[in-house]
């Protein structure tokens, strides 16, 4: 298996990389600051600026009346505006922009700012939004068979309800962007995001200017896991509306409570279940109501609603199944995308209910997994034919390579044997689905260049925050060409050199631009070796290029790269290209809700253990032993890392990371004292990743499956393992599904009667 450095590790270790705030500003460079709402839900009387104004160095505040465009900055739906107007809807909505000659002067003013509110009802939860008829949109519906029916050829039949809570990104990187004015009007945004054209476009609307006024410039995020697909927008066009008025230079960078309090986060989630089995462990029917905590404001929400109803049946195959959702309004900051975009709380809702049907049962939760597992033509609830399945193959691939029975005689016995220390252990199987649920959101542009002196630049629309895209960017080019990685050159995204992207996200960034790139190599390449054929007197069908060298028939030939490229040149051969990929065959009718969404399905199998200390409620993980599909990996230590990484914040979601928010809306958990993110300490005690072996999938770059987002849901298993210890020491408690686990929780359940 091929394997290849991050190329930015070597900056990154020097702490040479750039990131927004490194980059050196201009001397005129004027600074911003947020002034946001301190209720959650409220009319504005009056704002009182006058003393902030008064302060020197303040060079101006800016409301909704300055904007010369639209105050709007909502992506799918037109409903949050830039700065608030009468009214605000969540604790931390932004109201003005302050902007001042130092950050300093601006904080200063922030504080001088009175601002009057008459109060409003506050909601807070999902729960409480429904009740009250207070939605986002119009629910969705999924089905598939007839569960009524379904239902009443039941053996056993179980409800329930389970709670996962919201995540923080705690991306290392705080949102941020640096303004620069460039000739007539035009604005250059180097900005912290996910998605350089939702910022080019939201910017133009609210600037009241065409696009081609506005350019976007990423160079790398220090992190974005979904938080910056959306939400890296207000604070680019802040700044942009400010250079629009003032001609200078304008910075802002969030300092970590600010984005902490003003950010969204992934979405909490109330829901219910209602499950049917037969004796023989088959899951008849599923039923499942979902109810998403959106926030204040659309963000994402209709979309990652839309993905939980694509993942409530996870790797199973259930053939009646009846599920909905409502994007609940409330006075939360808008929710947004997090690695998973809604399927991990899908998946937690089925997996409950599993562990609810098996303790009713009085079976091993992983009896009633391994007989509903996917199979090859098994049709999702949504209509996609499920092919290559590879539920099957991980499920047992885990248990064997892993030795689960003798795994399981182990805790078995040291059950038997401890009294106040107790282990559990889970099996989870994932199945996520590749590709953006929103069909036409599924293409990517390649911009390549050779140079005379035959070194290549690479432009794409991926953005890089760390999952190493650039590298597999350059790792295509290189092989397509047959040139060595230090010709290759990955530019920064930019909205001038590749236009009208999707944002980097679905887990689908290196698959769409790099076809894209492959695409454009390849068209290089056939002008190529056609100058290489008439160099060397050679039929064009023998020829390649390989290790900077032109081969003939493998051989390798006196023609170097070098040399083919200042012939090209000689010969007025174009050495650019330009190419456009869109994902074939996925397509959905969101009238019938069916259709066939993704390009594939990526599996696999999580066993994790874990030991429980059933006197202070604490608990490490042992393991995590993975055996998963990459396809084939065309870059296994990066595909590695990339399981690793999202293990780990799976876990911190089902364990550590207690989001709260006060009745009033306020953030509780607003810095790291009170918020915990899992550390090395909480980190499982050893992870193995085992690559399961199959042909790959031709609609995934080099047959190497999408790897960022599926392998968070492994985490999910951790929820169940540290259940079935719990429930090694108390009889007596009664399955919950309130999410995260954490160990104050444990604690309650350990001693529960
Ligand atoms: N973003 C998006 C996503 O806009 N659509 C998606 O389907 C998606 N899926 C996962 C993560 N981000
Ligand atoms: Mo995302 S959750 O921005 O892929």
């Amino acid at each position: 298996m091929k394997t290849m450095h991050n190329i930015d590790s070597y900056t990154h270790v020097r702490g040479e990389s750039l990131f927004v705030d490194d980059i050196i500003t201009r001397q005129d460079t004027l600074f911003g600051l947020v002034f946001d709402a301190p209720k959650a839900h409220g009319k504005i009387k009056s704002v009182n600026y006058r003393k902030a104004e008064a302060l020197e160095g303040i060079v101006k505040i800016f409301t909704y009346e300055d904007i010369i465009g639209e105050n709007q900055i909502g992506g799918i739906l037109p409903d949050e505006p830039l700065w608030a107007e009468d009214e605000v809807h969540f604790w931390g909505q932004p109201i003005a922009f302050i902007v001042a000659e130092s950050e300093t002067i601006a904080k200063k003013a922030r504080q001088l700012i009175d601002i009057e509110i008459e109060e409003l009802p506050v909601i807070t939860t999902a729960k409480e939004a429904k009740t009250k008829g207070s939605f986002i949109n119009a629910p969705r519906s999924f089905s598939l068979g007839n569960t009524e029916e379904a239902f009443n050829n039941c053996d056993y039949m179980l409800e329930g309800e389970t709670f996962s809570n919201g995540q923080e990104h705690l991306y290392l990187e705080t949102q941020g962007c640096y303004a620069i004015p460039q000739e007539n009007g035009s604005i250059k945004l180097i900005s912290s995001t996910q998605g350089p054209t939702a910022i080019q476009k939201i910017a133009a609307r609210v600037l009241g200017v065409p696009m081609h006024k506005i350019e976007v410039d990423v160079t790398r995020l220090g992190g974005g896991f979904g938080g910056k697909e959306d939400q890296a927008t207000p604070w680019a066009v802040m700044t942009a509306v400010a250079v629009q008025h003032l001609g200078k230079p304008v910075k802002y960078i969030l300092n970590r409570h600010d984005d902490l309090r003003m950010t969204g986060k992934r979405h909490p989630y109330s829901s219910f279940f209602k499950i049917g089995l037969n004796k023989e462990l088959k899951i008849i029917a599923f039923e499942a109501e979902f109810l998403q905590n959106s926030g204040a404001a659309a963000d994402l929400s209709p979309a990652i609603a839309e993905r939980t109803l694509f993942h409530a049946t996870n790797s199973y195959f259930v053939p009646n199944v009846k599920t909905s959702v409502y994007s609940c309004k409330t006075n939360l900051p808008p929710n947004t995308a997090f690695r998973g975009f809604g399927g991990p709380q899908g998946m937690f809702v089925i997996e409950s209910a599993i562990a609810a049907a098996a303790d009713h049962i009085g079976v091993d939760k992983r009896l009633i997994q391994e007989a509903n597992l996917l199979a090859e033509n098994d049709e999702f609830s949504y209509g996609q034919i499920a092919t290559q399945v590879e539920a099957e193959s991980t499920w047992f691939s885990a248990k064997n390579t892993f030795k689960l029975e003798t795994l399981e005689q182990e805790i078995i016995a040291f059950n038997e044997n401890n009294e106040l220390f107790k282990k559990g252990i889970s099996l989870m199987p994932i199945a996520f689905g590749i590709s953006f649920t929103n069909t036409p959101m599924n293409h990517a542009r390649a911009l390549v260049h050779i140079y005379q002196d035959g070194s290549v630049g690479v432009s794409t629309g991926a953005v890089e925050m760390g999952q190493s895209v650039n590298t597999k960017m350059l790792q295509v080019a290189q092989d397509i060409l047959g040139i060595s990685a230090a010709k290759v050159k990955l530019e920064t995204t930019n909205t001038t050199r590749v236009a009208n992207t999707s944002p980097s996200a679905a887990s689908s960034t290196a698959d769409l631009n790099g076809k894209a790139v492959q695409m454009a190599c390849n068209a290089l390449l056939d002008r190529l070796t056609k100058v290489a054929a008439e160099m060397i007197e050679e039929d064009v069908t023998t020829i390649t290029i390989q290790n900077d060298r032109v081969h003939i028939h493998g051989k390798e030939s006196k023609l170097s790269w070098e040399d083919l490229i200042a012939q090209a040149m000689l010969e007025r051969v174009a050495l650019s290209e330009n190419a456009h990929y869109a994902t074939p065959i996925i397509n959905f009718d969101k009238t019938k809700e069916k259709g066939h969404p993704f390009a594939y399905h990526v599996y696999g199998t999580a066993i994790t253990t874990v030991t429980v200390d059933c006197m202070r409620g604490i608990y490490e993980i042992d393991a995590v032993k993975i055996v998963h599909d990459f396809g084939k990996s065309m870059n296994i230590g990066i595909d590695l890392g990339q399981v690793e990484g999202a293990l780990a914040q799976g876990i911190g979601w089902m364990t550590l990371e207690e989001i709260a928010y006060g009745n009033d809306g306020r953030l509780l958990s607003n810095a790291l004292s009170t918020y915990k993110v899992p550390d090395i300490f909480s980190a499982p005690r050893m992870i193995e990743t085992v690559p399961l072996e199959t042909a790959g999938n031709d609609m995934a770059i080099f047959k190497s499956k999408a790897v960022g987002e599926p392998p968070l849901m492994y985490g999910i298993g951790t929820y169940f393992a540290i259940q079935q210890a719990v429930k090694a020491f108390n009889k007596k408690y009664k399955l919950k599904f309130h999410a995260p686990f954490t160990p104050e929780k444990v604690l309650m359940a350990l001693y529960e009667k």
